[in-house]
């Protein structure tokens, strides 16, 4: 952005010189003053696309996130507005080519939430321990950081704990949930991938 400013100074100042006309003069000296006026104009446009290119290249107007999803820090998250199950939610996040979202930017996700769908309630994130019980991990497979469950958390109740669920606004905010009960999901689309390995 820094780059842009200096060329609209750079610009201004062009601008600023204007045609070196002189009036009265006649024959070889106003067709300088004409080619000197046409140069100074050629250089004020060109330094006008230069400062459009750059600003559209700035984080402000770079890479959007596709519909429906919304940008927090640079991060592309869709919260929804109804409920699934855990299962149902990550297929939903995966035909839209993404995934439940996960460790990436998850403070930023919670003020999103915040924000912009909820004060309080339950969101399905991508972690699940149905297949290894006990053993949470990401989708990714790193690990959770085991300060982020609300204490007393992952209890397993009734043996039928399996999904990851984050609650809102509380922390810390991870509970084991009944995979089968319905809550709000959100995913995360990784710009140029796939999230998951
Ligand atoms: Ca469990």
């Amino acid at each position: 952005m820094k780059s842009a400013t200096s060329l609209a100074l750079a610009l201004a100042a062009v601008l600023m010189l204007g045609p070196a006309t002189t009036l009265g003069e006649s024959g070889n000296a106003a067709d300088d003053d004409l080619m000197a006026a046409v140069t100074q104009l050629q250089l004020a446009l060109e330094l006008q696309s230069e400062i459009l290119r750059r600003l559209l290249e700035t984080k402000h107007f770079g890479p959007r996130c596709p519909y429906p999803f919304s940008s927090a820090m640079d991060e592309c998250f869709f919260v929804s507005n109804f409920k699934l199950g855990w299962h149902e939610s990550r297929r939903h996040c995966l035909g839209m080519g993404a995934d439940l979202a996960m460790r990436t930017q998850l403070f930023a996700l919670r003020i999103f939430v915040l924000q912009e769908h909820f004060r309080s309630g339950y969101i399905w994130m991508g972690s699940i321990d149905e297949e290894a019980e006990g053993e949470w991990k990401w989708l990714d497979g790193e690990t959770i950081d085991e300060d982020l469950w609300v204490d007393g958390q992952p209890n397993n109740a009734n043996g039928n704990q399996h999904c990851l669920l984050m609650g809102v606004p509380q922390i810390p905010f991870f509970y084991d949930a009944v995979c089968s009960s319905a809550n709000y999901f959100a995913c995360h689309y990784k710009r140029g991938g796939s999230e998951t390995k």
